[in-house]
């Protein structure tokens, strides 16, 4: 956590809804990682989200420093085609876990004020419904990857046509 970074973000929060922004302390995120794409394209932000807590929490969003407009989108497949949605909130239940990850839930993460490349550290403040924020370093990874690169999962999917999708995630 920085204290000045946050210090910065809660206190536009004050001055946007003038309710007390909390630490989601509830909350720990994990595998959050950033699939950067070459030129202006969109960047996808994935992350795990454990909820400790007895009541269930919704992501809306996030903010950024780097990025001027975050938005929380779903990709789904019909008929071949990947498209993406806005949704509004990412349900985490109680004693639960969501998961962001590529060809669903994703934070879109559009006209970065810097040049963001693979391994450098991007970090995004998590909105949650109940007003607290999570501040979480994202790892940026290169267009090929499929997941945080962190661990060696079993559930590493086989080379799927993700080239093809022209936004990327
Ligand atoms: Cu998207």
């Amino acid at each position: 956590m920085k204290p000045l970074a946050l210090s910065m973000v809660l206190s536009g929060l004050l001055l946007a809804s003038g309710a007390r922004a909390a630490d989601a302390d509830h909350v720990r995120a994990s595998h959050a990682w950033i699939r950067v794409l070459p030129g202006a394209l969109p960047a996808g932000a994935y992350v795990t989200l454990e909820n400790d807590s007895d009541r269930p929490v919704a992501l809306r969003g996030a903010g950024s420093t780097v990025y001027a407009e975050v938005m929380l989108h779903q990709s789904s497949r019909a008929g071949g085609m990947s498209r993406m949605t806005m949704v509004d909130a990412l349900n985490v239940p109680a004693h639960g876990k969501a998961e962001l990850a590529p060809a669903g839930y994703h934070l879109m993460l559009m006209q970065p004020k810097v040049t963001v490349k693979p391994g450098d550290t991007v970090t995004l403040t998590l909105q949650f419904g109940d007003g607290s924020t999570l501040t979480t370093d994202f790892v940026a990874r290169p267009a090929n990857a499929l997941d945080a690169g962190d661990e060696h999962t079993d559930h590493a999917m086989p080379a799927m046509d993700h080239g093809a999708m022209p936004h990327g995630h």
